[in-house]
């Protein structure tokens, strides 16, 4: 998860590549993903309006928050999606043909995948990307287990910036990517838009199954962002525990509360962590004073029309395929055809 890209797109675009290449992505990513935190908190505490990239959320106890929130009743998106793909697997397997080379952009549950892989014909590979190793071996695994004859190649890589996938199977079918639950949501309109243009040239020649969360009533996307367990908020804390188990900060968490509201103009829900008094922080030898009621804002979750969609994929150089949704349309999941 990161909502950080990287602006020079053509000597970025991913390639086959070697072993070296690859190794050389992994050291990069765990080099930064240690200090970065530090330096994106400073700015954001010295900044106004204060923003930090939502992928801060997903440390261990973080991650393990958002699985809770999965499950919740108010949070739609995961179970809606898993809904869709189950209805629709036999038409998407159709959509997608034999012999798929399967690369997913994160490697959450690995839960939706499965779908995926029992619903097609002979997939040739699958190849899971995701910036925590640890997590991501021990998805795959888990994966081997109960699918020995699958060949499980991940890939130790933040997405959202320079990647490098393995060379194509001569054997294979199309490749297609898989991009589940609505993360590109969290990414700002112009992350998103460079996600997707390096995802269709990385795709070539193959398609990108890609689920993202509809406009829908305000007050349905309220309550999915503001559950009565409270799940959410501490999620939303746990910014500012990590930041003080990580970086030595001494933020209060009972001086802040939870706010997540929808931006019905910007189509998105927007979380803030607001402070409750006037209070100064300490962070890395610096001191920081949020008057009450200022905030950080921690993560857009934004919300797509079928329309908007398109017009996003297309301007990627994505070709629009067919949509499936649940029958409330609270949610939709999307083939984009990569160029060739
Ligand atoms: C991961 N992402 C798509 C979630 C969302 O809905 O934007 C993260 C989340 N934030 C609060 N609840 C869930």
């Amino acid at each position: 998860m990161s909502a950080v890209l990287s602006a020079n797109l053509p000597g970025n675009l991913p390639n086959p590549a070697s072993d070296a290449a690859l190794a050389a992505v992994r050291t990069t990513v765990h080099a930064t993903a240690a200090s970065s935190f530090a330096t994106d908190l400073l700015a954001a505490l010295g900044n106004q309006p204060r923003s930090i990239s939502p992928k801060y959320f997903y440390d261990a106890p973080g991650s393990a928050l958002f699985d809770r929130i999965c499950e919740l009743p108010e949070y739609y998106p995961t179970r809606t999606e898993l809904g869709i793909l189950q209805s629709n697997a036999a038409a998407i397997a159709q959509h997608l043909g034999p012999q798929a080379d399967i690369v997913e952009f994160g490697a959450g549950s690995l839960l939706k995948v499965r779908v995926l892989l029992e619903a097609l014909e002979a997939p040739a590979r699958y190849v899971p990307l995701d910036i925590s190793g640890e997590h991501l071996h021990a998805a795959c695994a888990a994966l081997r287990a109960d699918y020995p004859g699958l060949r499980v190649e991940p890939v130790v890589a933040d997405y959202t910036q320079a990647y490098a996938l393995p060379a194509r199977l001569p054997s294979a079918g199309q490749r297609v990517g898989f991009f589940p639950g609505s993360t590109l949501g969290n990414f700002t309109p112009a992350e998103a838009l460079l996600f997707l243009q390096h995802a269709a040239q990385a795709l070539r020649g193959g398609a990108l199954l890609l689920g993202v969360d509809l406009v829908k009533d305000p007050a349905l996307l309220h309550a999915a962002y503001n559950d009565a367990a409270g799940v959410t908020a501490a999620f939303n804390l746990n910014l500012l525990a990590r930041a003080n188990r990580e970086l030595g900060a001494n933020f209060v968490l009972a001086h802040f509360a939870h706010a997540a509201f929808y931006n019905a103009p910007m189509q998105r829900i927007e979380m803030h962590l607001q402070s409750r008094q006037r209070q100064q922080v300490g962070l890395c030898g610096q001191v920081f004073t949020l008057e009450e009621g200022e905030t950080l804002h921690t993560e857009n979750s934004y919300k797509f029309t079928r329309s908007g969609l398109h017009a996003l994929a297309e301007q990627a150089g994505f070709q629009p395929g067919p949509v499936w949704t649940d029958a409330q349309q609270h949610f939709s999941l999307h083939c984009l055809q990569a160029p060739v």
